[in-house]
């Protein structure tokens, strides 16, 4: 057995019992996909990830790619790139294309699910395999040659990095130096040095486009300090004709270093210099705009998507493993024979601590993956084009920061739970939670740190918003509230599901209390800060608790049909796990909210050497 344990009953009870996706199949940009095809393409996906894509992550961890100064290269381990290629010849990368470039024609809702599996397999498989979905926001923004650039890059299956940050330019993206200066042909020379990229250098793509953050100088350019200053180009590794993407020369974009990690290993995050070695880093400029970091932005919007599913992924996994494993082990006495020393031993599974611990775990996992399935159904929308599509992209916008904020920040806490759950054998190499929490720690830091997703969260996406996106989820979780459904069960916990809306507007009230009074004294802006984060979780645990609770919802109704004893079984834990969260997890908030009420400055008064 591989270590990937992947959840398919879940995936597609979310789907197609909770959210309907069927609903939107067979219509308008996904006519060619019905229920079949979606469930088809969970099922051989999933036996590609727990075989051929989970064979190589270990022995990449141990193994990891090596990096040669004097050729700038990188190579990747042969079980690895034995995977990579499994993966590509299945050509599951068109899961993530629209229609006019080779796209399978499925909604989003679907293709995430999908690429959970290969998440949860092999995350670095997915993040070398962005070429094409870069490709697609290349060729959404190019000139009409960089969409023949695009459609090129998938056909011949070369790689694609997003280049933002530099060693003075990580959160802060717009104090980046990079600059990128006109020559009399149109195109621009590259200088500058970027740190931490993702997939900088490897050796199975025969190409790699660099999409690359930069400050343009040339005649007639107006300089603009931060992120409005900035341009996207396009520089690729090798030059390559313009029709045919037969590679030519070498460009001037040089990997000078590949880092040394705690975890992700076989994904390469290297340092890439440009123009320091003798030959021009040469770049397009992408499209005619001076819009780099709105351009940038569709690219980082997917990037996010995919950290919180990648988070949320390995969660499940480590939580299935740590379950199987809680079935097994024997050790000590049931609770209430502690006193006799001649009472049986039984499965720790029998303990109450470990079952609230097995219990949390489950609820993160599955409540978490109903939040980006949830998510992605917005996405549906927008691609599809239907209903109040600028409200769906709020909200989709609203919601991207908990994904990527919440579900890392969760699934690593959690992860830790599940290391727990196998005492001493959990620290130890013989199983996969060890390397689970190494790789999964960088998910609260790229892409935007747990605290700028916070700060995102407040102030672009609720204050900026108005509320609108934030409006519209108050609404359906109050007509949740409103609908007694459940069968007279689930009471209590809609209780506290209420109570728990009702404290996180009061957090939410509360500090939009101290940015008004802001205006006054500037200082009560620090109020605000002490508490997004906060927010943000809480905000995070109303939607799981919700969630939760609209499959407990399905469930019950489920039960009281004729369900096979599997699906008995499947449907009690969700009424199980729903009602566990309510209970355990929301009244947390209670104290929350009034922590943030009572929020003062004095934690910003403390002088720096009294720390
Ligand atoms: C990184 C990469 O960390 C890590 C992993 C890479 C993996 C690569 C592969 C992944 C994909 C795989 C796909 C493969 C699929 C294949 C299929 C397989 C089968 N939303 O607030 P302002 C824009 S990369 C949208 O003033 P500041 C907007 O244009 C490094 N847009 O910001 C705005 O203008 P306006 C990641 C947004 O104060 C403008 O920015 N680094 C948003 O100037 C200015 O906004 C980071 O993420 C948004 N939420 O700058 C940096 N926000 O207002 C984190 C801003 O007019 N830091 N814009 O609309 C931040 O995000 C900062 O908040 C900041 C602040 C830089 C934006
Ligand atoms: P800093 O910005 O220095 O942050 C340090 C700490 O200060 C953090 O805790 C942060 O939350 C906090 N902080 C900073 N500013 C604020 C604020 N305003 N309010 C509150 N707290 C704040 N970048 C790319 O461009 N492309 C890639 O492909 C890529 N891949 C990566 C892969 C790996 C393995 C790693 C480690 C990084 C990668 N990055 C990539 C960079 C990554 O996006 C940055 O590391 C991240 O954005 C944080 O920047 P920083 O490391 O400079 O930390």
């Amino acid at each position: 057995m591989g270590h990937y344990k992947s959840n398919v009953r879940d995936l597609e009870f979310n789907l197609f019992e909770v959210f309907n996706v069927q609903e939107t199949l067979g219509n308008g940009p996904f006519e060619q996909a019905d229920e079949d095809t979606a469930r088809g393409v969970l099922s051989e996906l999933n036996n590609l990830a727990v075989g051929p894509l989970a064979d190589s992550f270990a022995d990449a961890d141990r193994n990891p790619p090596v990096f040669d100064p004097k050729t700038h290269s990188a190579t990747l381990p042969e079980s690895f790139k034995k995977s990579y290629q499994a993966l590509w010849d299945g050509e599951w990368f068109r899961l993530s294309l629209p229609n006019e470039l080779g796209g399978l024609g499925v909604p989003p809702s679907v293709s995430w699910a999908a690429f959970e599996l290969i998440l949860g397999a092999n995350p670095a498989l997915f993040m070398y395999m962005a070429g094409p979905s870069f490709a697609s926001v290349v060729h959404r923004n190019g000139t009409d040659e960089q969409k023949h650039w695009a459609q090129l890059s998938i056909d011949r299956g070369w790689g694609a990095t997003m280049v933002l940050t530099e060693p003075d330019a990580g959160s802060d993206v717009g104090a980046g130096r990079t600059k990128a200066v006109l020559q009399e042909d149109g195109t621009w020379h590259l200088d500058g040095v970027k740190r931490f990229i993702t997939s900088g250098d490897q050796d199975m793509t025969e190409n790699i486009m660099h999409l690359v953050l930069a400050r343009p100088e040339g005649p007639g350019i107006e300089a603009k300090a931060g992120t409005k200053g900035l341009s996207l180009f396009l520089v690729p590794k090798f030059h390559f004709d313009s029709q045919t993407g037969e590679l030519g020369e070498r460009n001037g974009a040089f990997v000078t270093n590949v880092e040394h990690k705690m975890g992700l290993k076989v994904s390469t995050t290297c340092e890439l210099t440009f123009g320091q070695h003798g030959v021009p880093a040469k770049g397009w400029l992408l499209g005619e705009v001076h819009d780099g970091i709105a351009q940038m932005f569709q690219v980082i919007e997917y990037a996010r998507m995919m950290v919180g599913t990648k988070a949320i992924a390995t969660l499940s996994t480590g939580y299935l493993n740590a379950l199987a494993y809680a079935k097994e082990r024997v050790q000590s006495a049931d609770l209430t024979q502690m006193t006799d020393k001649n009472a049986p031993r039984v499965t720790i599974t029998h303990h109450p601590d470990v079952r609230r611990s097995l219990m949390l775990q489950k609820a993160y996992a599955e409540g978490l993956r109903a939040v980006y399935l949830y998510t992605a159904t917005f996405q549906d929308q927008i691609q599809a084009g239907t209903g109040d599509v600028k409200l769906a992209e709020k909200i989709n916008d609203l919601l991207l920061p908990i994904v990527k904020g919440v579900g890392s920040e969760r699934a690593y806490e959690q992860l830790a739970q599940s290391l727990q759950t196998l005492g001493g054998s959990g620290f130890l190499q013989d199983y996969p939670i060890e390397q689970y929490i190494r790789d999964s720690k960088i998910d609260s830091l790229y892409e935007g740190t747990t605290a700028i997703q916070s700060l995102d969260f407040f102030f672009r996406k609720i204050i900026r918003d108005k509320g609108q996106a934030l409006g519209f989820i108050n609404n359906e979780i109050q007509k949740f509230l409103d609908n007694e459904g459940g069968n007279g069960r689930l009471k209590e916990e809609r209780a506290a599901l209420a109570q728990g809306l009702q404290d996180l507007q009061g957090i939410l009230g509360t500090m939009i209390g101290f940015l008004t009074s802001s205006q006054d004294d500037v200082r009560n802006v620090y109020k605000v800060g002490q508490n997004t984060v906060r927010l943000l979780l809480s905000a995070g645990d109303v939607l799981v608790g919700w969630l939760l609770l609209r499959q407990a919802e399905v469930a019950l109704a489920a039960l009281a049909g004729t369900p096979s004893a599997k699906d008995k079984a499947f449907y009690e834990g969700k009424v199980a796990v729903a009602s566990f969260f309510a209970k355990n997890v929301l009244p947390e908030l209670t104290a929350r909210r009034k922590i943030a009420e009572t929020t003062d400055n004095s934690l910003m008064d403390v002088d720096e050497s009294a720390f």
